[in-house]
């Protein structure tokens, strides 16, 4: 049987890395197969890209670039490791995946939902995730957290009102797909939102169950 491919989105430190690992475990605890990646990355050539994506540089990125960048590393990605593993039976869980570039390159570069979409079919054919976990936070609490961590890179340098646009458009698209994105408060302490997954995770595998 197909693995199961779930994603884990959200803006700047909104906790993502420290909440793969708990999810990892979950995944252990149950007996699922899985293999963990992310993006932009996880494959050598992809991990190449994203280092172009987040270095900062002089010139300055034409938004169109940075778009088709994103998903030359996801076709790169998904021919590599997400569908040989999902054809394999094993799970793919991934830190972000093609709702970051609706949030990012969509809501906070402005560019076209009809062009990324088009890109979306193109690159990914019917793959969309099954379950994915929107991280949401406070635009200015998730920085300070980031910020504290390391320094910026060039996605984390960009201005409030940027990252503002980001966080609309994730909820805006965990509005439209409510079954597939569930929204979890990554404001709280981390074992509530720990609690969250936990809850999310355990109705997604009944529902699996059942079909
Ligand atoms: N990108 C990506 C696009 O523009 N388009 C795309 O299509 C894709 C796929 C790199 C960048 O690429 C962009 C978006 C990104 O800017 P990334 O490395 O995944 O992507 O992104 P980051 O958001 O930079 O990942 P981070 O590692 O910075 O953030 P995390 O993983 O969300 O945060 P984490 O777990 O490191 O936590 C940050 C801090 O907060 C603490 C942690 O201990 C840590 O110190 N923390 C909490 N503190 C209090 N309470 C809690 N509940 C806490 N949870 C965590």
């Amino acid at each position: 049987m197909r693995g199961k491919f779930i994603t884990l989105e959200g803006t700047e430190g909104v906790g993502k890395t420290t909440n793969m690992a708990f999810i990892q475990q979950w995944l252990t605890d149950q007996c699922i197969d899985f293999v963990t990646t992310r993006e932009p990355g996880g494959t050598p050539l992809a991990e190449d890209i994203r280092h172009l994506l987040l270095t900062h540089r002089d010139e300055a990125v034409d938004e169109t670039a940075e778009l088709l960048l994103m998903f030359a590393a996801r076709s790169q990605h998904i021919a590599q490791v997400i569908e040989p593993a999902l054809a394999a039976g094993k799970w793919v869980l991934c830190d972000r995946f093609t709702d970051a570039t609706y949030a990012y390159q969509g809501g906070g570069r402005g560019q076209s939902t009809e062009h990324i979409a088009q890109l979306e079919q193109l690159v990914q054919g019917d793959l969309r995730p099954d379950l994915t976990l929107l991280l949401d936070l406070p635009v200015d609490v998730g920085l300070q957290r980031a910020r504290k961590r390391s320094d910026p890179d060039r996605f984390e340098a960009e201005r409030q009102q940027f990252f503002t646009r980001v966080r609309d458009a994730y909820l805006e698209r965990a509005r439209q797909q409510p079954k597939r994105c569930q929204v979890v408060d990554a404001s709280l302490p981390l074992e509530q939102v720990q609690g969250q997954i936990d809850t999310a995770l355990q109705q997604f595998i009944a529902e699996a169950n059942h079909d």
